[in-house]
């Protein structure tokens, strides 16, 4: 399999477009947006992924890989397509028609030997019932006549470059011939894969996002209740972390990203009348809850601390998580918004992006602590560990710090005169806190 078509060039089909045509594969890569396939037949990244932008410019160069919005050219000179278009969850429901969209364009040009894998993210069932009826209408037979696959995408926002590469992939075909032919394509970029058929590759990538999503929803809880029984929660959970069968995760404030926002649901919907399912959805609905506990926290601190309204709030990190520039779900979007609501001037300041959702984005962290009362940590970035904290109390019109990821040395912060407030950790404001600085919780 020399050629090969992709079909979506977001963050998940670029990557991959990328590191096949890295391997000597000829690619094409299909978007519906021009501007995209503008940028990629240049060489330019629209995509902020370490390793991404020297590889891109690479393949383009060679000649190994372009972009373009005819969708016959990725389909039929290829000798696979790989399908990567987004499968958004609404009221109970995923929605396929990108999937249906790209699946028609694969039907015009699908032809004898060729293999179809689908990357995105879809509910148990779908490739072996959806996918193969749809491809199946053009007369071409699954397994006889072309193959067909589900291969997960496990992209993580920052790491795409390297995980594609080193971290295992599963790989499920609608039967044996499918799932060999899957594994010899994906083999030329990763050698560690695991063969299974479709539905439990489908139901694989559901499940380890929901078991994360269900440990944050267990390390937030747990902060939620230390709040209401003067217990720090991160000394608590490095403590109980100690044991070794326990690796409670960290509390925070609340869960972002397009995949554990959605995953959980489209799990839960897979199945019809599921016993146990609030077991997943309470979890979501906590982790859900975390933004808005995480305002409440903040309005509580400003009024204890006589902070007027209109007072200048600096909002460090906007993105969902730490080192990148995403913001798709980021609990900071309804923090900055409501906070605005409220009539503070909000400033913010991320490394990674620019995005701000209504209040002023700086350039810099020191234009964004200039004069302000609180500063208030959102998004665990390598860059904000390293504050420095005498520096940060001189530029700041009150020395008052909600540190939503527990960043912060609290003793170092309390002996510079830091009023210092956190998630779950109500009592790190006390002084009779008496542990050390301690930012092992949970695994990231
Ligand atoms: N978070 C916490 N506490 C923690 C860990 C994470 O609050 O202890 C928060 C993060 O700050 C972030 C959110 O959870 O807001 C999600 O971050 P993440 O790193 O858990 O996940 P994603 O969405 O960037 O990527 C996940 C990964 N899945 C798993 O780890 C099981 C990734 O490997 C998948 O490839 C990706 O979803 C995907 O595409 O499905």
């Amino acid at each position: 399999m020399n050629t090969i078509g992709v079909i979506g060039l977001g963050c998940v089909g670029l990557p991959a477009a990328v590191i096949f045509a890295s391997r000597g594969k000829r690619v094409v890569g299909f978007d519906i947006d021009s501007q995209k396939v503008e940028m990629v037949n240049k060489g330019i990244s629209y995509i902020n992924e370490p390793g991404l932008d020297g590889l891109l410019k690479d393949v383009v160069n060679r000649g190994l890989l372009e972009a373009t919005n005819d969708g016959s050219c990725v389909v039929e000179n290829t000798d696979a397509v790989i399908i990567t278009v987004p499968t958004p969850f609404k009221e109970g429901k995923t929605d396929l028609t990108y999937i249906e969209s790209a699946l028609n364009l694969v039907k015009c040009g699908l032809h004898d030997k060729q293999l179809i894998v689908i990357e995105s993210t879809i509910p148990p069932g779908t490739t072996k019932t959806f996918v193969k009826y749809k491809l199946e209408e053009t007369g071409l037979r699954v397994e006889e006549d072309f193959y067909l696959a589900h291969v997960p995408e496990r992209i993580a926002p920052g790491k795409a470059i390297y995980e594609l590469t080193n971290e295992p992939r599963i790989i499920g075909g609608v039967g044996p011939k499918s799932t060999e032919r899957a594994y010899e394509l994906y083999s030329t970029v990763n050698k560690k894969l695991y063969k299974t058929d479709a539905t439990t590759a489908e139901f694989v990538k559901l499940i380890e996002n929901t078991f994360r999503d269900l440990n944050i929803a267990y390390a937030n809880l747990l902060a939620l209740m230390a709040d209401c029984l003067d217990v720090d929660v991160w000394e608590a959970i490095e403590l109980a972390n100690t044991h070794p069968r326990v690796n409670i995760h960290k509390p925070g404030p609340g869960v972002g990203g397009s995949c554990l926002t959605k995953d959980p649901y489209m799990l839960v919907y897979s199945v019809n009348d599921l016993f146990g399912k609030e077991l997943i959805l309470i979890s979501r609905s906590i982790n859900e809850f975390m933004p808005q506990y995480t305002v409440s926290l903040i309005e509580k601190v400003l009024q204890e601390n006589n902070v007027p309204r209109k007072s200048k709030i600096a909002v460090l990190g906007v993105a969902y998580k730490g080192n990148i520039g995403d913001t798709r779900e980021s609990p900071a979007i309804f923090i900055v918004k409501e906070l605005l609501k409220k009539g503070y001037e909000v400033f913010t300041y991320d490394p990674y992006t620019r995005e701000s959702f209504g209040a002023i984005s700086t350039n810099s962290m020191e234009e964004a602590i200039m004069g302000a009362y609180v500063t208030i940590i959102v998004t665990d970035h390598e860059q904000f560990k390293e504050i420095d904290l005498g520096k940060l109390k001189d530029k700041m019109a009150k020395p008052i710090i909600i540190d939503c990821r527990h960043l912060i040395d609290l003793r170092k912060a309390k002996k510079l005169g830091f009023i210092y407030y956190g998630i779950g950790c109500k009592r790190c404001n006390k002084n009779d806190n008496t542990r050390s600085s301690g930012n092992k919780a949970g695994n990231n």
